[in-house]
């Protein structure tokens, strides 16, 4: 079977992230919740009590707004496509809000 050298350093477990340009960009276009549930630890709040929190009527869906509003609150800034980006990859049955579900599939 045929192996290409990324796959073998990507299959080492030594292997190192900085081998790999842009790593961190592939990585968080793989899963851009990643790196916001990263900032969310690093803020000390646990990402599954964070979905209550943005939840402001309290309907259990996030939207886009919520989810924005929750993350600004919280000083994690995103762009309006990285959002967006966000949203899409978590809404699994595409009706354009976050359920808690779909919030925890992600985590
Ligand atoms: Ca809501
Ligand atoms: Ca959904």
């Amino acid at each position: 079977m045929f192996v290409s050298k990324f796959d073998q350093r990507f299959n080492n477990k030594k292997f190192n992230p900085d081998d790999i340009p842009n790593y961190d960009k592939i990585k968080a276009k793989e899963n851009p919740m990643e790196s916001v549930v990263k900032k969310l630890e690093e803020k000390g709040l646990d990402p599954k009590r964070a979905f209550y929190a943005f939840d402001e009527d309290c309907d259990e869906v996030l939207t886009v707004e919520e989810i924005k509003k929750g993350l600004k609150y919280h000083k994690v800034y995103l762009l309006d496509n990285e959002m967006r980006e966000l949203v899409r990859a978590m809404d699994d049955n595409h009706d354009g809000v976050v359920s808690i579900t779909e919030w925890e599939n992600i985590l």
